[in-house]
């Protein structure tokens, strides 16, 4: 008779562990990768799979600086499954370029891939000597190849700034093509050929963006569009919206804090499969630092009136979905 009690409790303490984790949904886990360092996030989607292209940071643990040769590619069908395609974009697949594979973006169009690279040039240097190719593919995961030979923005681009890296191409409703870059607290804008390869118009400025400091990102949801960057150093991510690409921009606040340890936040956003992601690299390994970052992801929410909630960061990551 005095088993029973026991046999009870311990019997009701094993099924409560099975239940809870048979019931468990498996979740991402954040930073994304433990044996690779990843930043810059971008993301697409195409044929119901996650395309995720991330920059690498390449400085050995104690030393400073950005040492960034190579991009990478990534998928899911799922958000916790992840397909590694390995490396396929590098400092070395643009001829005019000598160092600093800095944040891409990559956009599909015409049923092509467009990765627009910024690059430190071999020769061309007024500012800092920074450059925006582009490499374009058949396939998310490539392989890709210089589509110009040659950079789209340099230097000597009138109108153009002393730090031009960080390009966001945007292809809009009416097939328009928007390329936006920036940094150092200065954001252009030209509107784009339909060739994906040559500016049409004039750099011009985008002003009555806030704090602004780099990583422009444009995202458009019923009807709105939404333009996240980086903001103030050490950086947050702020947004602004507007009913026109071209604005006003009407500045809507924080979405994502500053970072522990990491002074750059460069962030992504996506819908993938009816849910909203929020991309975005930390110093989140064990031996992550500044120039050590890696990627998470974590949920994105609207409120009623279509602002964006602040981020949620959590190590958990996103669940599986199907
Ligand atoms: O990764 C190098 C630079 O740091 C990127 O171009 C910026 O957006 C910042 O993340």
């Amino acid at each position: 008779m005095k088993m029973i009690p026991k046999l009870s409790v311990a019997m009701l303490w094993m099924s409560l562990l099975v239940f809870a984790t048979g019931c468990e949904t498996p979740h991402s886990g954040n930073p994304l990768f433990s044996d690779l360092l990843t930043a810059d996030p971008c993301a697409l989607v195409h044929n119901d799979t996650l395309y995720l292209f991330t920059g690498s940071d390449e400085i050995p643990q104690g030393q400073d600086g950005f040492l960034m040769k190579k991009w990478y590619v990534f998928s899911t069908t799922d958000m916790v499954n992840w397909t590694r395609h390995g490396s396929k974009l590098a400092v070395e697949d643009f001829k005019w370029a000598a160092a600093n594979a800095f944040a891409g973006h990559v956009v599909e169009n015409h049923g092509k891939f467009w990765w627009y690279a910024p690059l430190v040039h071999k020769s061309v240097k007024v500012h800092e000597g920074f450059a925006i190719g582009v490499a374009v593919a058949d396939h998310p995961a490539g392989p890709y190849h210089d589509a110009i030979g040659e950079p789209i923005i340099t230097d000597t681009t009138a109108n153009s700034i002393p730090l031009n890296i960080d390009p966001a191409v945007y292809v809009d409703d009416d097939k328009q093509v928007y390329f936006f870059w920036g940094s150092w607290g200065q954001v252009r804008m030209a509107k784009m050929k339909d060739n994906m390869m040559e500016l049409d118009g004039p750099v011009v400025d985008v002003p009555g963006l806030t704090n602004f400091f780099e990583a422009p990102f444009i995202h458009k949801r019923n009807g709105i569009y939404y333009f996240t960057y980086s903001a103030g150093y050490p950086s947050r991510i702020e947004y602004a919206i507007s009913k026109s690409i071209l604005g006003p921009w009407e500045y809507k606040g924080v979405i994502n804090d500053t970072i522990p340890n990491s002074p750059t936040n460069h962030q992504a956003i996506v819908t993938f499969k009816g849910n909203d992601y929020f991309i975005y690299h930390t110093a989140g390994l064990p031996d992550g630092g500044p120039f050590r970052r890696s990627v998470c992801i974590d949920k994105l929410e609207y409120d009623e009136n279509g602002l964006i909630k602040p981020v949620v960061r959590t190590t958990k990551g996103v669940p599986m979905i199907r």
